[in-house]
C-alpha cells in the first residue's frame, strides 16, 4: 500500500482512509474492502499499531484505525458509520438488503463479530496475552498499549475464548442453515456487508497462506489458532464461505 503522509493527506479533499499499516488489521481490511468494493477512491494513510499516533490524533482526534475521513466532515471511526458512508458515496453496488429486517440480521451479524466485546474483541485479548509474553521488549509495549485501549484484564481474557467460540458457532450455524435454503451468503441470497466482514475477520482464526497474506511472522502466529481449545470452533464451512468470498468477492493478495 502506497501510504500518503499524514501532513498530505490532511489538506486534500474527498476520501481519506486511515489503516493499520504492516498487518491486515480486520476491522482496517474490511473498511478498504467496503470502499474497493464500491470503487470509492480514497487516499491511504498509515497507523502503527501499538504506538501513540500523535500526529492521527492531531488531526482526527483518534489514534487507531480505521479513520474514514471525507472532505471536511467528522471523521468516522466506527464500522457502522463507515460502511452508511460508503453507502452514501456509492449507493451501488450496495452491501444491504433493502429489506428492513434483512438489514437488521446484516447488522447484528456484523456485531457479534466486530463490535466491543464481540468475536475479535475476544481474540484481540488472546493477541496481547501474546504480545505482553514476547521477550522483545518494543513488542511487550505494544502489548501494554493494546492492552490499555481495549479492555484487557485476566478476568476478560479468562472468559474470551468461550465467547468467541459461541459467536464462531453461531455463524456456522447461520451458514448451514442458509445452505439447506441454497443460498451461499450470510443473509439472503446475496452478498453483503457481513459477508465481507467475516472474510476479513475469519484471518483471527486462520490466517489466509503467506503467498496470498504477507504479514508479519509474529502476528501470524498470534492469529492461528491451530491446536488450541478454539479450534473445535471453525468448522469448516466458515473458512470454505471465506474462501469462496475472496474468489468471487475481495481482491488479493492482502494489502495492508
Ligand atoms: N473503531 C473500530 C475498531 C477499531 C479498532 O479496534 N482498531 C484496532 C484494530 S486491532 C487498532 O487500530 N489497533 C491498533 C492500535 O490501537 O494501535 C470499530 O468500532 O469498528
Amino acid at each position: 500500500m502506497d501510504y500518503v503522509p499524514i501532513a498530505e493527506a490532511r489538506n486534500q479533499p474527498g476520501l481519506r482512509l486511515v489503516m493499520n499499516k504492516g498487518v491486515p488489521g480486520p476491522w482496517s481490511q474490511s473498511a478498504k474492502y467496503v470502499f474497493e468494493t464500491k470503487s470509492i477512491p480514497y487516499v491511504p494513510v498509515a497507523q502503527l499499531g501499538g504506538t501513540p499516533n500523535d500526529e492521527l490524533y492531531d488531526w482526527t482526534g483518534h489514534r487507531n484505525a480505521p479513520i474514514a475521513i471525507y472532505d471536511d466532515e467528522p471523521p468516522r471511526i466506527g464500522w457502522h458509520e463507515i460502511v452508511m458512508l460508503a453507502e452514501r458515496l456509492a449507493p451501488d453496488p450496495s452491501l444491504l438488503p433493502t429489506d428492513s429486517a434483512a438489514r437488521a440480521e446484516v447488522f447484528g451479524i456484523i456485531t457479534e463479530i466486530a463490535s466491543e466485546n464481540g468475536f475479535a474483541w475476544q481474540r484481540r485479548l488472546q493477541l496481547i496475552e501474546g504480545l505482553n509474553a514476547s521477550p522483545d521488549k518494543r513488542v511487550q509495549s505494544g502489548g501494554a498499549t493494546l492492552a490499555s485501549r481495549y479492555g484487557f484484564s485476566e478476568a476478560a481474557l479468562a472468559a474470551a475464548a468461550d465467547r468467541a467460540s459461541e459467536i464462531l458457532v453461531m455463524l456456522s450455524a447461520r451458514l448451514h442453515a442458509q445452505q439447506e435454503t441454497g443460498s451461499d451468503y450470510f443473509v439472503g441470497d446475496t452478498f453483503t456487508a457481513a459477508d465481507l466482514y467475516w472474510a476479513c475477520f475469519s484471518q483471527l482464526v486462520a490466517p489466509l497462506d503467506a503467498s496470498v497474506n504477507r504479514m508479519p511472522g509474529l502476528i501470524r502466529d498470534l492469529y492461528d489458532i491451530e491446536g488450541t481449545a478454539m479450534a473445535a470452533a471453525v468448522d469448516p464451512i466458515l473458512l470454505a464461505h471465506r474462501d469462496r468470498l475472496y474468489e468471487k468477492h475481495l481482491s488479493l493478495p492482502l494489502d495492508f
